[in-house]
């Protein structure tokens, strides 16, 4: 059926696919030309990046063309679009996902097979844009592909970062970061839009006046200017629409440059010109933790100012009113990291475009709506009110003003002094600072959660106060993930033998997964699933013997943890785990363990300590097991260095088992999650975030649960959790902690692992001491029941059969819904 959709889309204005290069000897013809009028090569003289080049450009005047195509049809129905505006994206490779949403995989496959070429070869070589740090940059990513192939009218504004997340190595067992050239080679992908530009000013002070026609005015005389240029990727959707993510680089301004220049000072000119484009040079790569620098509320401001004057372009080119903004925009925020563009919409609107302040109010609060990703306290954004009054001094005094009407209607309401003060945009508490998450949500008409467990504790907890004077402003989008990318592309083996069994009805409404559901007893087809498992284990292990140098049995249970380093994240204990099997294991009492690989991956904040030596103890423990023959046809532990989408493509297709296991109450969702269980993975984790739905899809009897609840981790906080109880009362857990600092770890030094030892015997902020023996049960029982390998198979098609909720599809339905109200808009028919 492939092909049928477009060439149908493109007949029905005349067009046959082969003018409109979906044919295989057209895309041949068109690589060779791009190869040589593009590149100036010819096939026998090529460098593999040449060769990936050469196909990019051909597959994006493909992209382009169905990205042009779309916004002819977005603009005739005019209907309202939708503003993602978020600080971080992780598009993963673009090729392979290109080319499926085209339907030109095979025909690609072939005509480059006719020159001797591998397709696959060639799309190893892209190097992906890193411009985010984790899920949340990945989330973004996610939900444009799925805007994209429901065809909704949007464009994702973010930041175009020279430099991505930092390039991990490992050396001598630990994280070493190098910088993320991802521009080095080129980006086929974007589209520079000279002409699409901005002035962002910074600093400097606020005149206040009255003007001529009587009009009380404020004027914003910065010290500095920046330009802003659009570098535009189109995001192609499955089959047909295309939109565009919009990233922002900043420039020096002409004027600037020249005033200085003409006073014959050539070096100060280029020094401010180099200090204006630093503001896009690097992302900062703290994940749920502040900076707290000057520069990142600099990258934050200026995105966010460069996409308000863009939307406000695009709506008088569209030839409506300002005062019609909100009916034709909704600008989503991806967590606080644009919240400022609650006062930069209203000093536009206020100052720029002189509207009234309650009229702009109106709009700003009727555009705006608020995602939270996170309860972590010391992710939750604050800038110090001096440092905002030096950048930004007139945002400053719009805050004051929306905090000061703000509370004052609090107080009309008659509420509490001291809940006042709670609910305030400024906190008073130390050294003033202003709190985004209240700036965010009082100037939003909506803020959602990202999974019920954590859209409730929002409620309830961190954003209590507010829901109980806007309890209708509160809502839930349980994430997802976009299975095409997670699935079609990056698991091909499944995807064909999923297809062969229900059709390919799972790559537009992924719910039709359930119809595996019948075949979850059927022998053949269990053993067909095994073996495509089977094949992706190799494929993992190739890859973990080059990367980690580990060599692994694919026939071993792939027990995996990849995601950010995180203390709440608890990779630390999965290693207590993997300490006790071993010391088992030298005791002769290792006979009920199932042969393991445990496979780490993820980036740790380079200032985060406890991060950086959780990955040091992956390498050491890996260095022990791995090197211990009475241990290593049993045990196996690699850490596959800088993870990133294009990794995790390689791992979820070849896991077994996937390791959940936050504490309760601190992973707002978790997608990797649903990555995992979409790709035949069982799932042994806690009852936080996303798994809490993932456990009801799939069902109590194929999901591992350990551990306390969020309730349960609250009241042993509240009783005075006392960690060293936990050590004194299990051997256990007593001998694999003082296995830290026994000195058989890491070279014989005792001292090493020391800080991991005190804090988790003295605070153990994540309560893994009181977790552990849940934890160690339930991977008992999982052992026994991988031996039983039919059973196994049985519980991973019920997984995957279960798992349709999951699909960001589902989820961008529900913003369109519930928090937009837009509705898609079908191309085809
Ligand atoms: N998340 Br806040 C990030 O990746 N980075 C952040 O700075 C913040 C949140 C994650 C959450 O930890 C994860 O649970 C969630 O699934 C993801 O955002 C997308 O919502």
């Amino acid at each position: 059926s492939h092909n049928k959709s477009i060439e149908h889309y493109f007949s029905t204005i005349g067009e046959k696919a082969d003018e409109i290069g979906l044919s295989k000897e057209k895309i041949k013809k068109d690589f060779l030309q791009k190869l040589f009028y593009q590149l100036g090569r010819v096939p026998a003289v090529t460098t593999s990046n040449d060769l990936y080049t050469a196909l990019a450009l051909t597959v994006r005047d493909r992209v382009l063309r169905q990205f042009v195509r779309s916004t002819e049809e977005f603009s005739k129905k005019n209907s309202r679009g939708i503003a993602y505006f978020s600080a971080e994206y992780l598009p993963g490779p673009h090729l392979g996902n290109n080319l499926l949403n085209l339907e030109i995989v095979d025909e690609t496959r072939e005509a480059l097979k006719e020159l001797d070429l591998e397709l696959d070869e060639i799309i190893e070589q892209e190097v992906e844009p890193g411009l985010g740090n984790g899920g949340l940059g990945r989330l973004a990513s996610c939900y444009m592909d799925s805007l994209a192939t429901l065809g909704i009218p949007a464009i994702g504004y973010g930041i175009r970062y020279e430099f991505g997340i930092f390039k991990q190595e490992i050396k001598e067992g630990w994280q070493s970061e190098a910088t993320d050239k991802w521009l080095h080679y080129g980006n086929p992908w974007e589209v520079i839009r000279p002409e699409v530009s901005y002035v962002v000013k910074f600093g400097g002070r606020t005149i206040h006046s009255t003007n001529e026609n009587n009009k009380y005015a404020v004027e914003w005389e910065p010290e500095s200017e920046v330009v802003g240029t659009a570098y535009d990727t189109p995001v192609l959707g499955y089959q047909s629409n295309g939109i565009i993510m919009r990233l922002w680089k900043a420039e020096a301004t002409e004027s600037f440059d020249f005033s200085v220049y003409n006073m014959g000072d050539y070096y100060k000119a280029v020094e401010k010109k180099v200090r204006s484009e630093n503001i896009t040079k690097v992302l900062y790569p703290n994940d749920e933790n502040l900076s707290g620098k000057e520069l990142r509320l600099r990258q934050q401001y200026f995105f966010v100012s460069c996409s308000l004057q863009d939307m406000i372009r695009l709506n008088f080119v569209q030839g409506r009113k300002l005062e019609e903004f909100h009916e034709k925009f909704a600008i989503q925020l991806n967590d606080t990291h644009p919240s400022i563009a609650v006062a930069e919409l209203m000093r536009l609107l206020v100052d720029e475009h002189e509207m009234e302040w309650k009229q702009a109010w109106k709009i700003t609060r009727n555009t705006f709506a608020y995602t939270n990703h996170t309860l972590l306290p010391e992710a939750l954004e604050k800038w110090s009110v001096s440092l905002m009054g030096r950048l930004l001094p007139r945002h400053l005094e719009i805050i004051y003003e929306i905090n000061s009407r703000f509370l004052h209607e609090l107080r009309e309401k008659g509420l509490s002094g001291e809940q006042i003060a709670r609910m305030s945009l400024i906190d008073e508490h130390g050294e003033p600072s202003v709190r985004m998450a209240h700036l965010a949500t009082v100037g939003s008409f909506r803020v959602n959660g990202v999974s019920q467990l954590h859209s409730r504790l929002l409620k309830t907890q961190v954003l209590n106060d507010f829901a109980e004077i806007w309890p209708d402003k509160f809502t839930n989008v349980t994430n997802g993930v976009a299975h095409r990318r997670f699935l079609a592309v990056s698991n091909p083996g499944l995807s064909r033998l999923i297809t062969e069994k229900i059709g390919n009805g799972w790559l537009t409404d992924l719910t039709t997964l359930k119809r595996l559901e019948k075949f979850a007893d059927d022998e053949i087809f269990q053993k067909q699933w095994m073996e495509v498992k089977l094949e992706n284990k190799k494929l993992l292990s190739q890859l973990l013997e080059e990367r980690a140098g580990v060599k692994i049995d694919p026939t071993m249970l792939f027990d995996v943890q990849v995601k950010r380093i995180h203390e709440y994240k608890r990779q630390h204990l999965m290693l207590l785990h993997i300490l006790d099997l071993y010391l088992k294991i030298k005791d002769g009492k290792g006979e009920n363990i199932a042969p393991s690989a445990f496979i780490f991956a993820g980036k740790a904040a380079p200032g985060y300590f406890m991060a950086k030596l959780i990955i040091r103890l992956v390498t050491a423990v890996a260095d022990l097991v791995n090197n211990d023959k009475d241990v290593n046809k049993i045990l196996k532990v690699a850490f596959l260095p800088n993870f990133s989408v294009k990794q995790a493509q390689r791992v979820y297709p070849a896991a077994d088992l996937s390791e959940q296991i936050s504490m309760a109450g601190k992973e707002a969702s978790g997608t990797g999650n649903m990555k995992f269980a979409l790709n035949g993975a069982l799932t042994i984790g806690t009852l936080d975030g996303a798994n809490v739905e993932i456990r009801e899809e799939v069902g109590e009897e194929n999901f591992f649960l350990f551990g306390q609840t969020t309730e349960e981790v609250q009241e042993t906080r509240r009783l005075g959790y006392r960690p060293s109880k936990y050590y004194e009362e299990q051997e256990d857990l007593e001998r694999v902690l003082d296995f830290l600092v026994s000195g058989e770890l890491g070279n014989g030094d005792h001292e090493l692992f020391r800080p991991l030892y005190n804090n988790l015997l003295q605070q153990d902020p994540y309560q893994l001491l009181k977790d552990f023996k849940s934890y160690c049960e339930r991977k008992h029982e999982i052992h026994q029941i991988w031996k039983d390998q039919k059973e196994w198979t049985r519980r991973s098609i019920l997984n995957v059969s279960r798992v349709g909720k999951f699909s960001s599809d589902r989820s961008i339905l529900e913003y369109c819904q519930n928090i937009w109200n837009v509705e898609p808009v079908k191309l085809r028919d």
